[in-house]
């Protein structure tokens, strides 16, 4: 069904995400604080709106991509909100949603936050996804609209819960990044081939890692993290040869040494026969 859309913001985000909802056949309505940044939608089909009032005012859908939460209040500000389905997707920490959320339904709106786990070449493309959390009743009523511009996931009704799913989803990534960049520093170190090692042996051993990781959520459930395999102990004395070999190399662990500190701080309060999921409780 082909449905009313307002996009507010056209960064290279926003920009791929209207051009998709116009694609699959849907009546956008653009607004942009750039003018000129709306000419390509308009080309393939958008409706222009030269203010933020008039674009809100022409669907009952809206859906927001700005730079920040304060552009999004900024903007919005004094438009018909009452009645609209405001669906925001932009970036910010989860206290930002809750008080976006407030704020827009102060004014009468419904609001559901997006997290979006994409690149803007990967919209509507297979693998990107948003997480949504806010309104059940946004997220059910449009569902085929979100799903076409990346795979829907409703995390909750709580408006938080999607960008602190997010936050977490980065924080994984950026840890993950530390270890490979550390690896790699190490090996080029030593003059050894660098390609064949990210391809036949870290990759590998990365991905066999994280599947075992996943076993540690019945630790984080139950709080019992015994362990038969290698106890914070065996990791500290690891640990620290790790951060000794790397100096001999001439390479800063820099990356390293946060993980060892939690460790070290752990085992000092006499808990080094746990596994390392009980630095969950240390954090
Ligand atoms: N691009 C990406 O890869 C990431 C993927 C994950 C999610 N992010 C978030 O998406 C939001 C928008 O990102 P973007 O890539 O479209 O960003 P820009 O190309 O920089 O466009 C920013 C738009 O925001 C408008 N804008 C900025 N400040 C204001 C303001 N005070 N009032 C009104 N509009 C404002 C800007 O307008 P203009 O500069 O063209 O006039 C753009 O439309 C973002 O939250 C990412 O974190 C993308």
């Amino acid at each position: 069904m082909s449905e009313n859309i307002s996009f507010l913001g056209l960064g290279l985000m926003g920009t791929a995400l209207a051009s998709s909802l116009l694609a699959a056949g849907h009546h956008v309505t653009v607004w942009n604080r750039t003018p000129s940044k709306a000419e390509p939608l308009v080309a393939e089909g958008a409706v222009y709106a030269d203010t933020p009032d008039k674009a809100v005012g022409a669907s009952t859908l809206v859906i927001v991509c700005l730079l920040d939460h304060a552009s999004v209040t900024q903007t919005l500000d004094g438009t018909p909100l009452a009645g609209r389905a405001v669906v925001n997707l932009t970036t910010g920490r989860p206290v930002e949603a809750r008080q976006t959320a407030e704020w827009v339904a102060e004014r009468g709106g419904d609001y559901l936050g997006g997290a979006i786990m994409a690149v803007p070449p990967m919209i509507a493309k297979p693998g990107a996804l948003i997480l949504y959390s806010g309104s059940r009743t946004i997220y059910d009523r449009y569902e085929p609209v979100l799903s076409v511009v990346a795979e829907p996931r409703f995390t909750g009704t709580d408006p938080e819960s999607a960008l602190l799913l997010d936050m977490a989803m980065l924080t994984g990534m950026y840890g993950q990044i530390a270890g490979f960049l550390e690896a790699a520093a190490l090996v080029r170190s030593a003059g050894l081939p660098l390609r064949d090692f990210v391809t036949t042996l870290l990759t590998p051993w990365l991905n066999a890692m994280v599947a075992q990781q996943a076993t540690w959520v019945d630790s984080f459930e139950s709080g019992d993290h015994s362990t038969e395999v290698s106890n914070l102990e065996i990791n500290r004395a690891g640990l620290e040869n790790l951060v000794r070999a790397f100096r001999e190399q001439g390479v800063k662990p820099d990356l390293l040494l946060p993980l060892k500190t939690v460790i070290d701080q752990r085992t000092a309060r006499g808990l080094g026969n746990e596994g390392l999921s009980g630095l969950i409780e240390e954090l």
